[in-house]
């Protein structure tokens, strides 16, 4: 397949995705739509365009842990997509009483889920951890994290930082869905993290920024760390919280609400134009 047909493919599976976001949380009264929608576009260009993930040989395959847990509904759906499981399954089992597919996600390995998160933070030193016991045990597999901006308020972040800066562990892709909001405010009134580009550089960590909706240039992005030092990399993906509902987009309150019939109908509406 050749590169536009492939980018043209992506944009394709996350436009659906996006649909089955808005789909599934109004049906289920879910909230996390806007987290959700700020990190859809990279997680389908990683799994669908870049990461080595396969239902059939999960021994091989590189890992990938969702840390900020509480946008799980994206997750699931990519593995959904990714064939780990059926959409019946996942409307069954996602927010029910004893369901399989939490809020939260649970380690599942069959399933796809390499290691439960939801407490923001830990999810980067468990992926260090990982990309660690790769390097010692001379495997090629490699690890990526999804992080958020307000997740990086947590002091483990930089702890995790540090210590794959230390081992050189250039097995570690982390992504930062740099949507500038959390759940209450903006990361830049509740504790800033500029100028983040140089502070992990300074970490001694590879770093590129990217725009975290255009597929092309993510998968760009993640390919260049190719030609760069033998260090941890780090993509800042400018990203919009609740992109592509228009009544959603760079507002905070997209955390949390929940969508009425009248707003999934809107909501649906502007997908399409
Ligand atoms: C340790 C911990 N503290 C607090 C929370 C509650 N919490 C859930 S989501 C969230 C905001 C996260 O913001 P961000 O990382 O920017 O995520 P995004 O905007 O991409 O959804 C908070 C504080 C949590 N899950 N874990």
């Amino acid at each position: 397949m050749n590169s536009i047909n492939m980018i043209s493919k992506l944009e394709n599976i996350s436009k659906e995705l996006k649909k089955k976001i808005l789909k599934i949380s109004f049906e289920k009264k879910a909230h996390h739509i806007g987290s959700c929608l700020s990190c859809i576009d990279i997680l389908t260009t990683l799994y669908f365009g870049f990461m080595n993930v396969n239902k059939k040989n999960i021994n091989n395959n590189d890992k990938f842990i969702m840390s900020k847990g509480h946008a799980s509904l994206s997750y699931y759906l990519v593995l959904m997509k990714k064939n780990f499981f059926s959409e019946n399954f996942l409307i069954k089992e996602y927010l029910s009483d004893n369901g399989k597919l939490g809020g939260h996600p649970d380690t599942n390995l069959k399933k796809g889920i390499d290691f439960c998160s939801g407490s923001l933070g830990n999810g980067l030193s468990v992926a260090t951890g990982m990309a660690y016991t790769f390097k010692l045990d001379k495997k090629k597999n490699k690890v990526f994290v999804l992080i958020g901006d307000g997740e990086c308020n947590e002091g483990i972040i930089w702890e995790a930082a540090l210590f794959a800066a230390q081992h050189k562990l250039n097995n570690l892709y982390v992504v930062l869905d740099y949507n500038k909001l959390q759940g209450f405010g903006s990361t830049k009134n509740i504790i800033d993290l500029e100028p983040i580009k140089s502070k992990f550089n300074s970490f001694n960590w590879n770093v590129v920024e990217s725009n975290g909706h255009n597929i092309n240039l993510l998968l760009k992005a993640l390919r260049s760390f190719r030609n760069q030092k033998a260090r941890p990399n780090l993509i800042i993906a400018h990203t919009i919280k609740g992109k592509n509902v228009k009544f959603m987009e760079n507002k905070f309150e997209s955390h949390y609400q929940v969508l009425d019939r009248k707003e999934y109908n809107l909501a649906l509406k502007g997908l399409d134009n």
